[in-house]
This record gives structure tokens, C-alpha cells and sequence, in this order.
């Protein structure tokens, strides 16, 4: 094998990533690694949606993840379940995020400020329809931290 071009870090250290990172995986999934945008940023195009991917329903079991970076949102899916959630916010980024659910401009629920590794949940009933979830930090929707979600 070629020689690592990531930072280094200790194999204990690794190890114990081990389970975070699968998580994220899974987590990521849905939309498409950081490597591999799909469009997400463009806020004209109005839509999760890359046309190839197949629409993927999430949070079944009343609970959902939102995993955010600098600058994305990410559920795992593109379709959930109407009902009512606790979301788990987690914070992968370097910055200082929060996550805001909201439809038709109103918002219906929030995280306080979630620092970097941190993370926050909220409870939130979701009916079938469209919400956007986002951060409300700075210009960072506009930078991306944005998801339109269905529920259905
Ligand atoms: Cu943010």
C-alpha cells in the first residue's frame, strides 16, 4: 500500500473511531460523501435531488441523526417517516452549529448553539409534507447547511 496522505493518528486512537466512523458512514450514505457533492449547495435547483439517487426513507423508529460539517446537512435519507422524532445533532464540523426545523418559513423546532464535536437533540412531531432543516449560524444556510426534507 502507498504511503497515507491523512494526518496520522494512533492506531489506539483509530480504533476507538472505529464505531463513530461507521456511524457516519451510514449516516453519509444518503447524500453523497464530501468528496462527492451532489449539488446540495445550489439553493436554486430546489430539491435534495440528484436524480440518480433512489429516495431513502429514514427515521422508521422515531429517531433520526443529523450530521453537519462545514458547510452540509446530512439525515442518511431523503424520505421520513411522518411521526414524531427526537433528532440526535450531531456536530462533525470545526465550527459552531445549530439545526433549525422549520416549514414554510416558520420554525417549528431547534438546537441551541452546538460547538464542534458536540451534540444536541430536539423533539420535534413531523407531519407529511416538506421541512427544511437547517443551521441558522451565520450566512451558513447559504453556504449549504441546508436540507429539504419530506415527510411522508
Ligand atoms: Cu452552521
Amino acid at each position: 500500500m502507498s504511503r497515507p496522505t491523512r494526518s496520522p493518528l494512533p492506531a489506539r486512537r483509530l480504533g476507538a473511531l472505529a464505531a463513530g466512523l461507521a456511524l457516519a458512514v451510514v449516516v453519509l450514505a444518503g447524500c453523497g460523501s464530501t468528496d462527492k457533492p451532489e449539488g446540495g449547495a445550489t439553493p436554486t435547483t430546489g430539491g435534495a435531488g440528484a436524480s440518480g439517487s433512489p429516495a431513502r426513507t429514514v427515521g422508521a423508529d422515531g429517531t433520526l441523526t443529523a450530521t453537519e460539517a462545514e458547510f452540509s446537512i446530512s439525515i442518511g435519507g431523503d424520505i421520513v417517516a411522518a411521526g414524531p422524532y427526537l433528532i440526535t445533532v450531531d456536530n462533525q464540523g470545526n465550527a459552531t452549529h445549530d439545526l433549525v426545523v422549520a416549514q414554510n418559513g416558520a420554525k417549528i423546532a431547534g438546537t441551541p448553539s452546538i460547538a464542534p464535536g458536540q451534540s444536541a437533540s430536539l423533539s420535534v412531531t413531523l407531519k407529511p409534507g416538506t421541512y427544511a432543516f437547517y443551521c441558522s449560524i451565520g450566512n451558513h444556510r447559504a453556504m449549504g447547511m441546508e436540507l429539504t426534507v419530506r415527510v411522508s
